[in-house]
């Protein structure tokens, strides 16, 4: 079955004034629809189209570039849109919120951190809390469209949260400012999204 792009679980203005409407209509229309045809072109007609995202993704060593690069644009975007919500909290509570503590210090601490992440990730990219085989928390960045899922991540485990820093996700209301981008990214998270992948 050929990949679809899923429905955005809010309007497009919804973010706003964090994320305006105009960046999440191309974003959402566009980019991610372009990554779920072209994967969907790059694996046509062979095994690959009865397996899960997560199996290629955990897979990704075996397969060209294409599926890499737009398989982990589908995933990766999939996950970016549940991640966002209107009605954020201003920080995760019980399991979660200990598990950020115990391995970054504070939650002030991660902040710090995963945004260092963010900005510094040269070129386009995204920058990740994430789960690994051991259920400790690390933050990474990747490159592209790569994920932690990927056999090929330096940081490898389960994605719980992630940040698009390609200018692509910020450049029409923020151009350069990508730090100005990551700083209202606090205001827009679905913490019960996050805390749910991390329980998982
Ligand atoms: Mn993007």
């Amino acid at each position: 079955m050929a990949f679809e792009l899923p429905k955005l679980p809010y309007a497009f203005n919804a973010l706003e004034p964090n994320i305006d409407a105009r960046t999440m209509e191309i974003h959402h229309g566009k980019h991610h629809q372009a990554y779920v045809t072209n994967l969907n072109n790059a694996i046509a007609g062979t095994e690959t189209e009865k397996m899960s995202i997560e199996d290629i993704c955990r897979n990704i060593s075996k397969f060209p570039v294409p599926v890499r690069n737009n398989g982990g644009g589908h995933y990766n975007h999939s996950l970016f849109w549940n991640i966002l919500t209107p009605n954020a909290s201003a920080a995760p509570v019980g399991a979660l919120a200990d598990a950020i503590s115990t391995n970054f210090g504070s939650f002030d601490d991660f902040k710090t951190k995963f945004a260092a992440a963010a900005t510094t990730r040269f070129g386009s990219g995204w920058a990740w809390l994430v789960k690994n085989e051991a259920g400790k928390l690390e933050i990474s960045s990747t490159p592209n469209q790569d994920n932690p899922l990927m056999d090929i991540a330096e940081v490898k485990g389960t994605p719980i949260l992630g940040l698009d820093v390609w200018e692509h996700a910020y450049y029409l209301h923020y151009q350069n400012r990508r730090p100005d981008y990551i700083s209202a990214f606090w205001n827009v998270i679905n913490w019960d999204e996050v805390a749910k992948r991390f329980s998982k």
